[in-house]
């Protein structure tokens, strides 16, 4: 299996995060990336290619053009109103206020395009912001063009954003990008298969009232884990969508026999969609000793949920989306498309 993946990300560092009260070092550092990387190497996975450029058209497929055109701005911005540091909002239009006006003010515009003070924009983040979309695109590309499966090693992840907002480390959707892009490539019918231990609360947005797209989301139950606002088990769809969200809440400390019964439950539900492509949300943070996950999966079990994935037998893109257990994270990773390729 060939991997994407670009130094770029790494200018998207020392960002902070508020975690408790506290702003704190973010847990979504330059060495995640890096760490999967030198495993993609050492376990042979296959070849390593940087991404192709691509403008931001497949970008405004899935978000709103004037959402895509903000975030290139926001830094800038931040410098011009005499900031330094991280840009963080801290204030949204919630219930009751006006969400209608986009403000003027640097801070005020972050709120409007954001559901949390969870991505921080720092002097080099949107070029690694750009530099994952493409990593995306580009292993779609491959796909597209015949190979079995391809992994983008994207980062910063995608899943939590939507339409119009950032949010839980992630600014384009990657993901939804490549999913709208492989269905303006001729596909009928996408799956995305979210393995990410937080639901994807921004793929299922985007897509919830559509058929072409089937979005599958395996997560900790948002009754008492972030995103906490959707990912319930009576979100199906609406409309045309009706029937194409699935989602898989459960609870914290949850094993692998548990949550292996539910891939088994989404894998049948994806196979009898019968998609063109299957994209992946791979994130690892499910892993037992991850810092800010609550299930408790082993190193061990990651090849076992490529394989289960392999079975389906269909054209496979990965994206990588969460884990924060840095030590382990190219383990757990690799391990799964190992599983996966072999
Ligand atoms: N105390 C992904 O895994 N955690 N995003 C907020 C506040 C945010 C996770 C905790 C976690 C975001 C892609
Ligand atoms: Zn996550």
């Amino acid at each position: 299996m060939k991997t994407v993946y670009s130094p770029l990300h790494a200018g998207h560092g020392g960002t902070m995060e508020l975690v408790a009260g506290a702003l704190v070092p973010g847990f979504e550092m330059p060495s995640r990336a890096e760490i999967i990387r030198a495993r993609v190497e050492t376990e042979k996975l296959g070849e390593i290619l940087p991404p192709q450029p691509h403008d931001l058209t497949a970008a405004k497929r899935v978000h709103a053009p004037n959402y895509i055109d903000f975030l290139p701005t926001v830094y800038p911005a931040w410098e011009a109103s005499g900031r330094a540091g991280s840009a963080l909002p801290f204030t949204w239009p919630t219930r009751g206020l006006r969400g209608d006006v986009v403000p003027e003010a640097i801070e005020a515009r972050l709120g409007h395009y954001s559901f949390d003070g969870g991505a921080p924009f720092v002097k080099g983040t949107w070029e690694a912001v750009k530099s994952s979309y493409e990593v995306a695109l580009t292993a779609s590309g491959l796909v597209k063009a015949g190979e079995r499966s391809a992994f983008a090693l994207c980062r910063p992840p995608g899943h939590h954003a939507g339409d119009a907002f950032m949010g839980g480390y992630c600014y384009i959707n990657n993901a939804a990008v490549a999913a709208q892009w492989f269905l303006d490539q001729g596909a009928a019918r996408v799956s995305i298969l979210d393995v990410d231990y937080h639901h994807g609360n921004g793929t299922q947005q985007i897509f919830y009232c559509r058929s072409d797209v089937q979005v599958l989301n395996l997560h900790g139950d948002p009754k008492n884990e972030y995103p906490f606002f959707l990912g319930h088990a009576d979100e199906k769809g609406e409309g045309e969508g009706d029937g194409f969200n699935i989602n898989y809440p459960m609870p914290f400390g949850t094993t692998f026999d548990v949550w292996s019964e539910a891939l088994e439950d989404a894998c049948r539900k994806l196979a009898a969609y019968a998609p063109d492509v299957v994209v992946v949300s791979l994130g690892v943070d499910t892993f037992e000793k991850d810092p800010i996950s609550q299930f408790k999966l082993k190193s061990s079990d990651y090849p076992a949920i490529g394989r289960r994935i392999a079975k389906l037998g269909l054209p496979t893109l990965f994206v990588m989306e969460g884990g924060y257990a840095v030590d382990e994270i190219g383990i757990n990773a690799v391990g799964l498309l190992t599983g996966f390729a072999n």
